[in-house]
């Protein structure tokens, strides 16, 4: 088994989806005189009122520095965030807010932890596993740590045009060189879900830490990371609905208590001299200076509104709203060559019109108001790999219609005939 399709079974409710969608304002528009079809949540997702109206609530009502003082608004400030911090503990069932790591995103997760853990850890002729499909917030922050330490990258290599990890190569890519395996949860090219519970298993035999990206995974399905098994979970706010400048590292305790700072600053220290200093516990060790307060707020309202919809349910819808696509995309023939799993993939789709560049796709579909992303999707090492410098991409959530999917449809239709390559 090489995905995860599966979404752990809960009683199936009704959801009323187009209701749920007039909850995103901004999906209430025309872009180029036509109907905004928004298909880049893989981006950014928008963001429902609920969101927006409690960082309004915050800075009308609450907004102070937290930690600091000791007046009304400090406080209630201070309780806004801790708050947040035991709503991320809760939604990605850590055991503890003591767990949770308020970051910028899923990027500056990671490189909390190759700088933080990976300074501490890793030395020279040591391994560091990743896997092909990664995204370069995934690459990049492990290779600064390679050159400062001498450790060596490694690759589980990708199958093909399928786009799911090989895992008959696991065992030769997992040895005990490995100090660290890091890996995505969903691809955002290839809309690939991998096996994230046994890889971590796998890893976890050897004494391997592991770190999972759930950049495109935390707002379209369940986490859980004592299901997982991993030591460290990265995730992005803002692609689940929260605001931009937040995001989420989880660390088991006992990983996160051995680390030494990130960052220097106020809030992250116990006492300071001239000389030295001395830093408090995790979390708080590794958040220097003012957090993003209302980010917090944001996202823990976002969490709330993602929970009350039900992730199951959403998992559920996004595979459908991925799948119609993926059926239909087919359906246009040899001019189309579509990347990624045909079955159990995430909702996007990347794709090729021929020799048509990805962008011109791109700049297109706009002109009929529908947003999709082209280029490398910061993937520059998987796209050689598929013998391509971009694709295009449609990523769906729970807001998108197949009704919007048939017009995008409709829409690469027009293009290639536009281009003459259907
Ligand atoms: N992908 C896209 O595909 P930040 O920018 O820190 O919020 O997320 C980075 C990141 C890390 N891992 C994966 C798997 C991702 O998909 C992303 C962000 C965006 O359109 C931007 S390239």
């Amino acid at each position: 088994m090489t995905t995860e399709a599966a979404v752990p079974t809960e009683p199936k409710q009704a959801v009323n989806w187009s209701a749920i969608r007039a909850d995103f304002p901004i999906l209430d528009q025309q872009v180029h005189g036509q109907p905004l079809i928004y298909l880049d949540n893989a981006a950014t997702t928008q963001k429902p009122r609920a969101v927006l109206e409690a960082l309004r609530h915050y800075y009308e009502h609450d907004n102070a520095n937290v930690h600091r003082g000791i007046h009304e608004l400090s406080n209630r400030a201070t309780n806004a965030l801790e708050a947040a911090r035991s709503r991320a503990a809760q939604f990605i069932n850590a055991r503890s807010a003591d767990e949770i790591v308020f970051t910028r995103g899923t990027t500056e997760g990671i490189n909390l932890v190759a700088q933080a853990w990976g300074s501490k850890h890793v030395k020279a002729g040591d391994t560091i596993l990743l896997t092909e499909m990664e995204h370069h917030s995934n690459i990049v922050p492990w290779q600064l740590l390679a050159e400062r330490t001498g450790a060596q990258l490694v690759y589980l290599p990708v199958t093909g045009d399928i786009g799911l990890l090989d895992m008959n190569r696991l065992d030769e890519c997992l040895t005990r060189k490995v100090k660290l395996f890091a890996m995505t949860h969903i691809s955002n090219s290839l809309g690939t879900i991998n096996p994230v519970v046994e890889l971590c298993a796998r890893a976890r035999q050897l004494g391997v830490t592991t770190l999972v990206d759930a950049a495109q995974s935390a707002g379209h399905r369940p986490i859980d990371v004592q299901e997982i098994g991993c030591d460290f979970l990265v995730l992005s706010g803002h692609k689940m609905c929260g605001p931009t400048g937040i995001g989420v590292l989880y660390g088991r305790p006992e990983v996160l208590e051995a680390m030494p700072p990130y960052q220097g600053g106020g809030e992250m220290i116990l006492n300071v001299e001239f000389q030295r200093s001395t830093w408090k516990q995790a979390p708080h060790r590794f958040e220097a200076g003012t957090p993003d307060i209302s980010g917090a707020v944001g996202l823990h309202a976002a969490m709330d509104y993602l929970e009350k919809i039900g992730r199951h349910n959403i998992a559920e819808h996004d595979q459908e709203l991925g799948a119609y696509a993926y059926a239909k995309l087919t359906r246009l023939g040899q001019g189309i060559r579509l990347f990624g799993p045909h079955i159990g993939r995430a909702g996007l789709v990347s794709f090729r019109l021929k020799d048509i560049h990805a962008h011109d796709v791109v700049t297109v579909a706009d002109q009929r108001g529908v947003a999709l992303r082209g280029g490398h999707h910061c993937n520059q090492p998987l796209m050689r790999k598929l013998g391509v410098e971009s694709t295009a991409r449609a990523s769906f959530f729970f807001y998108n219609t197949t009704a919007e999917i048939d017009r995008f449809v409709e829409v690469l239709g027009e293009i290639q005939k536009f281009f003459g390559v259907a």
